[in-house]
């Protein structure tokens, strides 16, 4: 089993029912088994104009490689509704993110963990450490705890962080996933 970390996003519809569904959908594929979740907060959205989020954080265990848990991600938040969007860090009605898998590095086209920004985002760090103030960036090599500290005490990142990471644009294009349609996991798992 992997221990792994999920951010999860969500500034449209019932926002509360998104995380929920979201939640429940995951756990009932059987592609994770849900361990904790942090408070969901409202936080401002980082981008364009739009509406605040709630962002949370949760730990599941999961047997899934990375990638195969990414596609169950994708999966999910298709089955939530999330249609492929243009706008770069628009509103969706759900985002699920792979934070964290274990210490593993993971640096793919469609795949990057831990997640880019992770360390520069308070509504990732807050809800994270709340679950896992101890656990060690395999990068950065700095805890969770420690990497919110930095955030609140510098409150922009650092230059050598912002080089090629972006503290305010995403560093890497994105492809919006295009529709397959099935479940995660097997029926039955
Ligand atoms: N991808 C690569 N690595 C990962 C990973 N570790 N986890 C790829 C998940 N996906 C990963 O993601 C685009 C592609 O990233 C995926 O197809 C996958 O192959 P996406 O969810 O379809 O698109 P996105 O989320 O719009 O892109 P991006 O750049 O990941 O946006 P972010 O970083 O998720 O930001 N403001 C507040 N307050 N709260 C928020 O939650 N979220 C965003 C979106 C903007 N502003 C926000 C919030
Ligand atoms: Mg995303």
């Amino acid at each position: 089993m992997a221990r792994v970390f999920l951010g999860i996003g969500t500034n449209e519809g019932d926002r509360l029912e998104n995380i929920s569904r979201a939640t429940q959908i995951l756990a009932a594929s059987g592609a994770a088994r849900l361990i904790q979740m942090a408070t969901i907060a409202e936080t401002p959205p980082l981008g364009p104009p739009q509406r605040d989020y709630l962002n949370t954080v949760v730990e599941v265990e999961t047997t899934l490689p990375p990638q195969e848990l990414l596609e169950c991600v994708k999966r999910l938040e298709q089955q939530l509704g999330r249609a492929p969007s243009s706008q770069r860090w628009g509103p969706r009605i759900i985002d699920v993110d792979i934070l964290l898998y274990e210490d593993r590095i993971v640096e793919e086209e469609r795949l990057t963990i831990p997640h880019p920004q992770l360390h520069q985002r308070r509504f990732v760090l807050e809800p994270l450490a709340q679950l896992a103030p101890d656990l060690v960036h395999p990068v950065l090599k700095r805890t969770v705890q420690e990497l919110l500290e930095e955030l609140t005490s510098t409150k922009h990142p650092r230059p050598a962080e912002r080089t090629g990471r972006g503290g305010q644009a995403p560093s890497t294009q994105h492809e919006a996933e295009s529709s397959r349609g099935e479940q995660c996991g097997s029926s039955g798992g």
